[in-house]
């Protein structure tokens, strides 16, 4: 019998280790069996560079359909006139976006990345960055943006770009005002401003509506991860308002040809072939998406997260806006317990808790130890958890930073091995509880 390879053993910790442990990284999901299926399908034999209907390659007749099939979902599912699923990740689709629109040189205006932006919205280490201005507006003590100074950064600056984005923020955006603001600089300089919004992190809540859609407030380009509250494979998408041209063919640079900018900055700007099986996938994801238990999935998302900022509050925990409005909750853990992040993200890891430690807005230059931890609901909704739940996690939670407090540092844990076991004995019989849905029970 053929020895099958290693990776298959590691695959398998793996299933093992998501199974025993509770997930609360806010940007992790869960997919269900057929996405995974998809996934894992022929399609990856498969060449199209190119577009439905418009190949480099011949025997693409399958391949067509499921892409159309996951544009037309998409489109439906953010009330879009065009989609674009073919972005290997989000990094790519917002890199296309900035092709698409901007010439070397030219000035985006996105939410810094101390305040919460996310590293492709011009953190200095990136291509972005080398190739276009960025300029970096902020939040304000409560959390939200400062649309002030957005707005006063807009009209000094005069941004080709207005991007509202984020991986570290917990209010709803009021798309309208940023709107106003682009219309007006762009009436004084007669030069249209591409209004962008990556929703990464909050795309399914606006699936599920109840997080307000960029697209129905005067945006005009959304770009999303697919594997984030959308629930499916690792990938990116962009979605758009305009009219829908060749994207074999050059078309004037305005923004009614958005869509056609986009698809010829996608193939050929910056990527080769398309990966069809994740984009099989995309489309069963989306398919699931446009169910309408996925309504209530998204609603359970922000009550679970809006329970479990509530009790963390209530154990001590300072936590950044003083809540949530949607999946995801910042809490400080440097002043609440007086632990730096990375500490306390090492302490839960020990317990199957997984989360990541991030900075705060107050956090001054690169923080390696930052004074915050962020986490989120949508795996652990997925599983099913609910209220009950995320009271139980609240006190876990709680216990780790009190042993943290007490032990100092890492090698100090040793001396509360025995109560950080019991712990992770509790958190794997409730993830017993709630199984993995692509992991079947008889693999866990
Ligand atoms: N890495 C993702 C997140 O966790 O927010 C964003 O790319």
């Amino acid at each position: 019998m053929q020895k099958q390879d290693e990776v298959f053993g590691l695959i398998g910790q793996e299933e093992k280790r998501q199974s025993e442990g509770l997930e609360l990284i806010p940007s992790e999901n869960y997919v269900s069996e057929e996405v995974l299926k998809a996934m894992g399908s022929v399609l990856t034999n498969k060449y199209s560079e190119g577009y439905p209907g418009k190949r480099y390659y011949g025997g693409n007749e399958n391949v067509d359909k499921i892409e159309n099939l996951a544009i037309e979902r998409a489109k439906k599912l953010f009330n879009a006139d065009h989609a674009n699923v073919q972005p290997h990740s989000g990094a790519n689709a917002n890199e296309a976006v900035y092709f698409a629109w901007c010439k070397p040189g030219d000035t985006i205006l996105a939410m810094s990345l101390p305040a919460g932006g996310h590293l492709t919205h011009g953190s200095p280490v990136t291509r972005s960055a080398k190739i276009y201005s960025f300029v970096g507006y902020g939040v304000t003590e409560s959390g939200d943006i400062d649309y002030d100074e957005l707005e006063r950064l807009a009209r000094e600056k005069k941004p080709r770009i207005i991007l509202v984005g984020y991986s570290a923020f917990m209010k709803l955006p009021d798309f309208d005002r940023v709107a106003k603001v682009a219309k007006e600089v762009s009436a004084e300089t007669g030069e249209e401003i591409l209004l962008m919004a990556d929703m990464a992190h909050v795309a399914g809540l606006i699936a599920g509506g109840i997080h307000p859609n960029p697209l129905e407030h005067g945006f005009h380009v959304m770009t999303s991860t697919t594997h984030k509250t959308l629930r499916g494979p690792r990938g990116g998408i962009i979605v758009s308002k305009g009219k829908v041209g060749n994207p074999l063919k050059k078309c004037e640079h305005k923004l009614e040809n958005v869509p056609t900018l986009i698809d010829r900055a996608v193939f050929p700007g910056t990527q080769g072939g398309p990966l069809e099986h994740v984009i099989a996938a995309k489309a069963v994801a989306f398919g699931e998406d446009l169910q309408p238990e996925f309504k209530t999935y998204a609603a359970n998302i922000v009550k679970n997260a809006q329970v479990l900022a509530d009790e963390l509050k209530k154990t001590g925990f300072k936590l950044q806006g003083d809540g949530t409005e949607n999946h995801l909750i910042l809490a400080d853990v440097k002043s609440s317990f007086r632990i730096d992040g990375k500490f306390y993200e090492a302490a839960l890891d020990k317990v199957g808790l997984t989360l990541n430690a991030n900075s705060l807005p107050t956090d001054k230059g690169a923080a390696f130890r930052p004074s915050g931890v962020r986490l989120g609901t949508p795996a652990m909704t997925t599983r099913g958890l609910g209220e009950e739940e995320m009271r139980i996690l609240a006190g876990w939670m709680k216990q780790v930073a009190e042993i943290c407090q007490k032990a100092g540092d890492e090698p100090g844990l040793e001396k509360y091995t025995d109560e950080l076991a019991a712990i992770r004995e509790g958190v794997r019989d409730l993830a017993r509880q709630f199984p993995v849905p692509a992991i079947r029970p008889k693999d866990q």
